[in-house]
């Protein structure tokens, strides 16, 4: 049988959105969460996550997927430190792996996670949502010593000083360098994960283009070839974030979905429509006619080619007059999710008639 396994993103219990809100949504089967308030690098106390699965399934539904374990700079930046780092993250795999997690996503994004330029952007109906608009980008150049700007992503943990010298770091280091330092770091941590029975599912960058040159690589279908074969076991999959990948119209998102789940190596789906525009996109409503995605193509592609892994609806505007975490409030993303059940019942059925 060729099943989804719907799946939420909660912050933990400082989250406004309840686990008691998340499980009367239709179909919810998992919760996606990390420990949050330990630093990138360290080991995840044991405890943490043990209190975090008593919650969730004192709540009626299961902990299966981690998002993120963080990779530590040195990591990414092939320092000498890095055998440490990843360790630790070995460690990490094995403890959420003890506590029933089956699948972790994280990313190798330098310095910058997801970037925006506008959190509450206000669309024609009112709602608001995350945007990029390139020229505030470019207006936001880190090494600028005239540039008090700052975009809503960017990790206040760090002062401006530490910015500029972190970001210079990566700019000596090329594409290819990024690629060495990914390569070290899977050739050691998939095999951890397949002791473990956990499936890793990278995040693509978002969004998938080089931001003020710093060197960006899980972009495009030729990059995430490349990245699948450099550990080439099936532990080392991907999360199709649809967002991410659909912000660029060379990005043939369908088609991604279809080859990679044929492959067996998508594990995480985030599904989110984006309305590709001139100077980059905006952050739309889960339906297809709201944005640039055809939702329902991408959805077909993953049931045709065996898709059973996890989903869940990725970042909802704000609607209703919600507040909270921009992109993670409780509305639209489960308006999302019942879509999504909607789109699956509706290609099953379908299916299940020829
Ligand atoms: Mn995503």
């Amino acid at each position: 049988m060729n099943r989804m396994k719907l799946s939420f993103r909660w912050y933990g219990e400082d989250d406004k959105v309840t686990l008691e809100n998340i499980r009367q949504i239709p179909g919810m089967h998992t919760i996606v969460t990390a420990v949050y308030d330990v630093p990138p690098g360290e080991v995840w106390p044991m405890s943490s996550i043990e209190s975090l699965k008593k919650q969730i399934e004192g709540a009626g539904l299961h902990f299966e997927v981690v998002e993120s374990i963080p990779v530590h700079e040195d990591i990414k930046l092939g320092k000498p430190g890095r055998d440490k780092y990843i360790e630790n993250y070995c460690e990490n795999i094995r403890r959420v792996a003890a506590a029933g997690v089956k699948c972790i996503c994280y990313n190798f994004m330098p310095v910058f996670d997801w970037t925006r330029t506008q959190l509450d952007h206000e669309l024609a109906d009112g709602s608001t949502s995350l945007v990029y608009y390139q020229e505030q980008v470019d207006a936001v150049n880190p090494l600028r010593s005239d540039s008090d700007l700052t975009l809503p992503g960017w990790d206040s943990s760090y002062s401006r000083e530490q910015l500029k010298e972190i970001v210079a770091q990566y700019q000596a280091m090329t594409e290819e360098d990024l690629w060495g330092n990914l390569k070290y770091f899977l050739e050691r941590v998939i095999p951890v994960a397949a002791s473990c029975n956990v499936n890793m599912a990278i995040h693509e960058d978002d969004p998938c283009w080089s931001i003020f040159g710093l060197p960006r690589i899980i972009t495009c279908e030729e990059n995430l070839d490349r990245f699948l074969k450099l550990v080439d076991e099936p532990q080392n999959g991907i999360t199709l974030c649809t967002g991410s990948l659909g912000c660029s119209c060379r990005n043939d998102v369908e088609r991604m979905a279809g080859k990679y789940a044929s492959q067996g190596r998508i594990h995480f789906v985030h599904m989110r429509n984006v309305k590709v525009l001139d100077n980059g996109f905006e952050e739309r409503a889960h339906l297809s006619e709201c944005g640039s995605l055809d939702m329902y193509g991408i959805m077909k592609a993953l049931y045709d080619n065996g898709f059973c892994g996890y989903i869940r609806p990725d970042h909802g505007r704000m609607i209703w007059g919600e507040t909270g975490r921009p992109g993670y409030g409780l509305y639209d993303r489960a308006l999302g999710a019942t879509y999504l059940n909607g789109l699956w019942e509706a290609i099953e059925k379908g299916a299940e008639k020829k």
